[in-house]
């Protein structure tokens, strides 16, 4: 299978803060590394009040925000995009969405709702603009991966 030949999409992750205090950001990053996902862009960034607003719309008026937004801005992030078939799903079933999902992220390192060490896009939508959100154009990278014709066959095309 040609690298080229790939239909493939983009998802972003960010490595919180409580992975950063732990040391697990190299584990994190390898987990998604290990299952053929392409690294596109990765910064490390403090995350100021505006952004966090905009990333937790949906949470704003909840009564745990202002902990949340205590909590992402206590240190800095990783932000990751990354890349491969069916990627917004499958980082996000990597990720776990709780920490009672043993085999995920979540699951093998986290016992909190909150410090849950790791964010995913939840659809290809929100990971457009996500991707957006955290990374200038010129910050992702556009380059071929020898190792995906060792990953993908002609049947997964
Ligand atoms: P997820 O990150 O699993 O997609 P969202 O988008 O529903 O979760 O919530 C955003 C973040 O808000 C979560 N990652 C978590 O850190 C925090 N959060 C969600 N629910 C709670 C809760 N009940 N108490 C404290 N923090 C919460």
């Amino acid at each position: 299978m040609k690298p080229e030949q790939l239909e493939t999409e983009r998802t972003l992750i960010l490595i919180k803060p409580d992975a950063i205090q732990r040391g697990l950001s190299g584990q994190i990053l390898a987990r998604f590394e290990k299952k053929g996902l392409k690294i596109v862009g990765l910064k490390m960034m403090h995350l100021k009040e505006a952004i966090l607003r905009e990333h937790y719309a949906h949470v704003v008026d909840r009564p745990f925000y202002e902990e949340l937004a205590q909590f992402m801005s206590s240190s800095p992030v990783f932000a990751v995009c990354l890349e491969g078939q069916g990627a917004v799903d499958l980082v996000r079933r990597i990720s776990g969405t709780s920490p009672d999902e043993f085999g995920t992220i979540r699951g093998d390192y986290s016992v909190s709702v909150q410090k849950n060490l790791v964010h995913s896009s939840d659809s290809p939508e929100t990971a457009a603009r996500e991707i957006e959100r955290f990374f200038e154009s010129h910050e992702l990278f556009d380059y071929r991966k020898e190792e995906w014709k060792h990953v993908y066959a002609e049947c997964d095309a």
